[in-house]
């Protein structure tokens, strides 16, 4: 085995890793193109992959996971803190030494026969100051391929951390037999650890993403003052020529990839808006030397929702697959020519193939080609709309944090917090019904998820609203973003939705923006500032001021059942809830009282 570092905690770690998963083989993944291909062609021979279509999708490759494993696991999910408060009541706990025997004992000699492949990766551009790095330990050439695409690995990430720092995330990943009892993904903050057990599936195991940059690095960032976060970022561009960033917290499958990608309506793009995404799930967000937050994007690639990314709905995202060096997961195939298909795109293949494998005829079948929650990864690189901030070591400044979350009915179009503290309550009082992209739940069920981050807070909940408050303070009142809700899911009583969305979601936004410099006046409600509805600009829509006006509707006896459910939410988190956050509750209660 060629190593590729004389770091003595890293080749001391490495051995532990061979003496306990027993491989016949280890191979220091390097990030060279060659090394890279040579195991994609492996993954095509053994038939872990299948190669697409060279001439249409270069360099692009199809897998399927095994179908018991296909999102999320939350409920075999663990944080293990030495005491189960430290983890608090939302996350599931386990004694940290209990946790790694009976880890380790699942996947003893689980790599006998195989090749462990040891992946240096960075989270952030390598040897800038928000950079963090990791080794992750995997026996699955997917793992690696992925790993190549959303995160920086490789020979340069060993020489960034140096020989002798010790300053690295731990990973290993097992996928043994894919048992769905014995499947684990545990985080132990404390060591900066992770294991992925009897797993496959990207949120699961590409560990870079949420196990690092949200579960790990949250509890870093509130030790060191800083937030991770389940956001998105984006510039808008103003035909002056000014870039101004936002981020948007909404949780799984409910549109961050998307509006981080968005494209004006046709009279914007004519006047000359632009919108630059910068990330598409995460951001590191720190104070910067002039006061004000600043973001950056740790990733490197897009993991994304495949069904419904159409060109209509995000043209960016499908263009950044489609443009190559992508891999498409638990998608359907179209036969005929060897491309991918999801539902959402056009002609349907009747020569196909369901995510399944089995055969399948889109143009007839009732049954869904591609699995709800499958996913492309696609190199950052290949947006059109990528920012040239993308790999600004220092981050964009935020001028408004956004939440969101699929309400059928309560939350209106959009509306503005009316200081900081009460932003901080918006955003922990959030809802959203809830969708494909976690296993083991019922599809659209209200559920509270604080800032998006409910399976992500790698710590006490309470004590993560706490931080929010302190990051606040920190910082000055003119300085700090703006807070805002939206929601582009409400519905009518027939059951569609109000807000045609997508691309026109920057009609909101600008009006945030507008806020943001007080260029706009606004009406305060029961639960904060919302647009007059002519301020929100309906030009080339097939909506009218009226349509407006009813999204805009606050109903009292709807927030007060909902300030109940809050309550009720904030109670079960136990007594680290920050008293202003009841105080904000009181507010709202006497705001919509009968
Ligand atoms: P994760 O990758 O799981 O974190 O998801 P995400 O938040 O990036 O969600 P994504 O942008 O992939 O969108 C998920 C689903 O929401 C897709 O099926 C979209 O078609 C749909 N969606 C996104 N934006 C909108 C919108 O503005 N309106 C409506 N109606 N649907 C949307
Ligand atoms: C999410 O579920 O929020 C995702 C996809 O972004 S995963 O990588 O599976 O977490
Ligand atoms: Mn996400």
């Amino acid at each position: 085995m060629e190593k590729l570092t004389n770091n003595k905690s890293i080749l001391d770690w490495v051995q532990t890793r061979i003496d306990l998963l027993q491989p016949d083989k280890v191979v220091w993944i390097d990030g060279s193109k060659e090394q890279i291909q040579a195991l994609k062609d492996e993954a095509v021979s053994t038939g872990e992959f299948i190669k697409l279509n060279e001439e249409k999708l270069p360099d692009c490759y199809f897998h399927r996971t095994n179908p018991n494993d296909v999102a999320r696991v939350e409920d075999r999910t663990f944080i293990c803190t030495p005491t189960k408060e430290e983890a608090g009541p939302l996350n599931n706990w386990m004694d940290p030494d209990e946790a790694y025997k009976m880890c380790d004992d699942i996947i003893r000699g689980s790599y006998k026969g195989k090749t462990m492949y040891v992946i240096p990766y960075s989270m952030c551009k390598v040897g800038s100051p928000f950079a963090k790095y990791g080794l992750e330990v995997t026996d699955s050439i997917y793992v690696v391929c992925n790993m190549n695409i959303i995160t920086r690995i490789g020979q340069r990430v060993l020489d960034a951390i140096g020989p002798d720092s010790t300053d690295w995330i731990k990973g290993t990943h097992a996928s043994c037999n894919s048992d769905p009892e014995k499947r684990y993904i545990n985080q132990w903050p404390q060591d900066n650890t992770i294991y992925s057990v009897n797993s496959c599936y990207g949120g699961n195991v590409l560990q870079g993403k949420k196990c690092f940059a949200l579960r790990i690095a949250s509890n870093l960032a509130r030790q060191e003052g800083w937030q991770a976060e389940h956001m998105l970022i984006l510039g808008i561009e103003y035909p002056n020529g000014e870039t101004k960033y936002l981020t948007a917290a909404f949780p799984s499958a409910c549109g961050k990839t998307n509006l981080a990608m968005l494209v004006p309506p046709k009279h914007y793009v004519d006047k000359g808006y632009k919108v630059w995404c910068v990330g598409d799930d995460i951001s590191w967000i720190r104070k910067g030397p002039d006061g004000r937050l600043y973001a950056v994007n740790p990733e490197y690639g897009f993991f994304g929702v495949a069904p419904g990314t159409n060109m209509q709905s995000n043209p960016n995202a499908l263009l950044s697959c489609r443009s190559g060096s992508s891999i498409f997961t638990n998608v359907a195939r179209n036969l005929d020519d060897n491309t991918f298909w999801w539902e959402g795109m056009p002609d349907a293949p009747e020569n196909g193939e369901d995510w399944l494998g089995n055969p399948w005829n889109g143009k007839t079948s009732t049954e869904k080609g591609a699995y709800p929650n499958s996913r492309f990864t696609a190199p950052a690189k290949n947006c059109p709309c990528l920012s040239s901030e993308f790999e600004n070591p220092n981050g964009v400044p935020v001028s408004a944090f956004v939440f969101g979350g699929r309400r059928a009915k309560l939350a209106p179009l959009v509306y503005q917090a009316r200081n900081w503290q009460h932003g901080v309550f918006v955003g922990a009082a959030m809802g959203s019904e809830t969708t494909a992209a976690a296993q083991g739940q019922k599809v659209g069920v209200v559920r509270h998820d604080p800032m998006a981050m409910r399976p992500f807070i790698g710590y006490d909940c309470g004590t993560y609203l706490q931080h929010w408050l302190d990051m606040g303070k920190k910082i000055d009142e003119d300085k700090q973003p703006k807070i805002f809700n939206v929601n582009w899911f409400r519905k009518d009583d027939e059951g569609h939705f109000m807000w045609p969305g997508f691309g026109d979601n920057l009609r909101v936004l600008l009006w945030i923006m507008d806020r943001c410099e007080g260029k706009v006046d606004a009406v305060e409600t029961p639960i904060g500032y919302l647009p007059k509805p002519e301020d929100i600009d309906i030009d080339g829509l097939d909506v009218t001021v009226d349509d407006v006006k009813a999204m805009l509707t606050v109903d009292k006896a709807l927030w007060r059942e909902e300030a109940d459910g809050i309550e009720e939410f904030f109670k079960s988190l136990g007594d680290t809830v920050p008293q202003e956050l009841y105080d904000e509750l009181a507010t709202l209660r006497a705001n919509v009282a009968e």
